[in-house]
């Protein structure tokens, strides 16, 4: 395996320092080392993938060094706008590395969400003209790939990606970690909520834990699982399932389970839902400030006034709070929505959380029926 420290460095001595990204899991230990060793005017963990690519070109243009963007394959998607129409050469021919952890990779058991994407990682980058290499988990190669890929962009100018395979880095735990107060953990929040729906309500809880914590819930409590759709992927489009479901079935109440990460990921939603005004929604930012599911790297999410940016897009009752007897009693005080609630809590989680048992197709079929009734 490779050391993030002996990646860092190798990347140092070609001059290249500056990372922008999100956070992933497989990139966890890599992330969790840049966090801790790069100030923070060199890493910035983005609202999103294409974001990202957006600060990489600016540092660029500003210093001429080449840039880093770390993601997810999931991110893949939200990059292809940039790689086209911003760093491609035939636009403005702007070299960054990208750093693409490889979920799903074809033969590697993983969840449903990551099998297309794991699929298509390498097509898309083919497709997009990017060159790239699958680093070697041994460091000689891996110095040797990285010296390749750097006389690449120094020479073209082009992008080129470095594609991480699970288990290539060496464990690194996050030193850096921000301290808060917040007692209440996300699990008890959301089966707080989850505790105060109606029978018809529906609810589409986001990408990560929230959902499996969702689903341990239904398990424990055994209630089938037909009233949550589980946006296992599509990171940040939860808010717009819930719309979309909100503006169809105006006589059930819907609601967002958001996280933090999620909803800064395409936050311009926020503007959308209030401006549609569906009475019936209801969207729920669990905000611990951190990409919890994916190793716990920072968000803005606490250094951000949520309640003032719902007020300002136009959300009718707003509330936030960090203890669950006020969680309690502002789920009884509900008035007609879009009602924005901001629930501040804890980072971390159970450690013998699980995964949804049921498939996609399953909760799809489930809970189209539910809606039906
Ligand atoms: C487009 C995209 N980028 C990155 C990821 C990887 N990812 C999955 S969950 C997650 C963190 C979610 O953070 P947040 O919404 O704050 O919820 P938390 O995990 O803290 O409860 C990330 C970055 C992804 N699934 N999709």
């Amino acid at each position: 395996m490779i050391s993030p420290k002996f990646f860092y460095d190798t990347l140092a001595s070609y001059g290249i320092d500056f990372y922008a990204g999100v956070p992933d899991s497989l990139l966890k230990n890599l992330c969790a080392y840049i966090t801790d060793h790069a100030d923070a005017a060199h890493n910035i963990i983005a609202a999103n993938e294409g974001g990202a690519m957006g600060l990489a070109a600016g540092h660029y243009l500003a210093t001429n060094q080449i840039p880093v963007v770390y993601m997810q394959n999931s991110g893949e998607g939200n990059i292809i706008n940039p790689l086209a129409s911003l760093t491609d050469p035939d636009v403005y021919n702007i070299p960054v590395l990208l750093v693409i952890g490889w979920r799903g990779k074809p033969g590697v058991h993983d969840e449903p969400q990551h099998v297309k994407q794991g699929k298509v990682t390498t097509g898309l980058l083919n497709v997009m003209g990017i060159d790239y290499i699958v680093l070697s988990k041994e460091e000689d190669k891996a110095e040797a790939q990285i010296k390749k890929a750097v006389a690449f962009m120094q020479a073209t100018k082009q992008c080129y990606a470095i594609v991480i395979e699970k288990d290539t880095f060496d464990a690194y735990t996050l030193q850096n970690v921000e301290k808060n107060d917040l007692t209440m953990s996300r699990e008890e929040a959301i089966q707080t909520v989850a505790a105060a729906l109606g029978e018809k309500d529906c609810i589409v809880s986001t990408t990560g834990m929230i959902s499996r914590e969702l689903f341990e819930y239904r398990t424990a409590m055994n209630e089938g699982h037909e009233r949550d759709f589980l946006t296992v992927g599509s990171m940040g489009h939860a808010s717009q399932i819930a719309l979309g479901i909100a503006l169809a079935k105006q006589d059930r109440k819907v609601w967002c389970f958001d996280g933090d990460g999620a909803s800064i990921m395409h936050m311009g939603s926020m503007a959308i839902v209030a401006n549609k005004a569906p009475k019936n929604y209801v969207h729920v930012v669990f905000n611990n400030g951190a990409h919890d599911s994916v190793g716990g790297q920072p968000t803005v999410g606490l250094k951000i006034d949520f309640p003032a940016i719902a007020k300002a897009v136009g959300y009718k009752q707003i509330f936030s709070v960090d203890n669950k007897d006020d969680l309690q009693k502002q789920l009884s005080n509900l008035e007609d929505g879009p009602v924005f609630l901001e629930v501040k809590v804890k980072k971390g989680n159970r450690k013998d959380l699980g995964r949804p048992t049921t498939t996609p197709i399953q909760n799809k079929e489930a809970l189209m029926e539910f809606l039906c009734k």
